[in-house]
């Protein structure tokens, strides 16, 4: 005789065994630091849809952009202990913490965009990438950041000449400290955050970034000169907490790598456009560009700071080599 306590038995039983097919979802939180309407901030709202969307709703992303959960370097080492899960990171400041990674981070490495990404996509982005995940930040994706370029409140950069002397914000990397000061200038890092107020008060007197970033926080109007160095063509990453990405099912990674590789063609098709847009913008605004006719001085002054890279991580030497032999 079936009574109805078998029957409730049955029942939870069939009910638990569905509980454990539906997976709980998982709440994730990404950080980027630009801000409404940047390519990247429009790129990883999309990814955090894409997300969703190819799990299932079993992963939800939600964004916090325009740097509000703190800087740059803190964000990093967030993701890196999982306090995050997700990060638009430039790999200029992943570069004090992960060696192989920092490569991109030498002055003058990269011919232009093109060239960099045809690394990525080969040998040396493997290995880029490896030694960002062994450091808890798996790349899921890469983003375009163009050029960056010099610019200060004062005149035209032509030559390393008009470096000497000049305070000049970098991002937090000791590449960046030493590429200033063999150009003659004062080394000053600094968060993103800052660098308006700074550069509005004289505490320093230049800085250095791509279009977009020079043009959507203002630092135009602040610093009238931007000169065409190109001195530093560095990828960004969507990278993920290494373990919250080992702990996914094959099947939910594929998805979440998708995710981002499709809003990374998104990013860098809008990447193209805003760079062109802000151009145009800040020259509207009275800005005096310049092009750098000879950037030979300037990539020779760089040699101390290849060395010192070469002396600090002589098993990376191929990795730069191979970079300089790729078409
Ligand atoms: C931007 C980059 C940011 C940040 C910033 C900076 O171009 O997208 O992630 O690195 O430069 O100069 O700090």
């Amino acid at each position: 005789m079936i009574t109805n306590f078998t029957k409730s038995v049955a029942g939870a039983a069939i009910a638990l065994a569905f509980a454990g097919q539906v997976a709980v979802a998982e709440d994730w939180r990404g950080w980027n630091i630009h801000v409404e309407e940047y390519p990247n901030t429009i790129a990883m709202d999309a990814f955090a849809e894409l997300v969703s969307e190819k799990t299932n709703g079993e992963i939800n992303l939600q964004m916090f952009h325009g740097g509000t959960l703190g800087s740059q370097p803190d964000a990093i080492e967030q993701v890196r202990l999982g306090g995050l899960q997700i990060g638009n990171f430039n790999l200029g400041p992943i570069g004090p913490i992960v060696p192989a990674a920092n490569v991109v981070s030498l002055p003058f490495i990269f011919k232009d965009v093109a060239h960099m990404f045809r690394v990525l996509d080969g040998e040396g982005g493997a290995a880029i990438a490896a030694g960002m995940a062994e450091q808890g930040l798996t790349p899921l994706a890469w983003y375009d950041a163009g050029a960056r370029s010099f610019y200060n409140g004062d005149r035209p950069i032509n030559t390393p000449a008009d470096v000497v002397g000049m305070k000049v914000r970098v991002m937090n990397n000791d590449l960046f400290t030493g590429m200033i000061a063999e150009l003659g200038g004062n080394p000053s890092p600094m968060a993103f955050a800052e660098v308006y107020q700074a550069l509005s008060t004289g505490v320093v007197d230049g800085a250095e970034n791509n279009w977009p970033s020079y043009e959507s926080t203002g630092h135009f109007e602040v610093a009238g000169f931007y000169s065409l160095s190109q001195h530093l063509i560095i990828p960004e990453c969507v990278c993920i907490n290494t373990d919250t990405f080992n702990a996914l099912s094959a099947d939910m990674q594929a998805a979440v790598r998708e995710a981002a590789q499709e809003s990374a063609l998104m990013q860098r098709e809008l990447w193209t456009k805003r760079e062109e847009a802000s151009r145009k913008a800040v020259e509207a605004a009275g800005v005096v560009v310049n092009a750098v006719a000879d950037k030979a001085p300037f990539q020779e002054a760089m040699a101390p700071v290849y060395e010192g890279y070469f002396a600090t991580n002589p098993d990376l030497r191929p990795l730069v080599e191979l970079i300089q032999a790729t078409d």
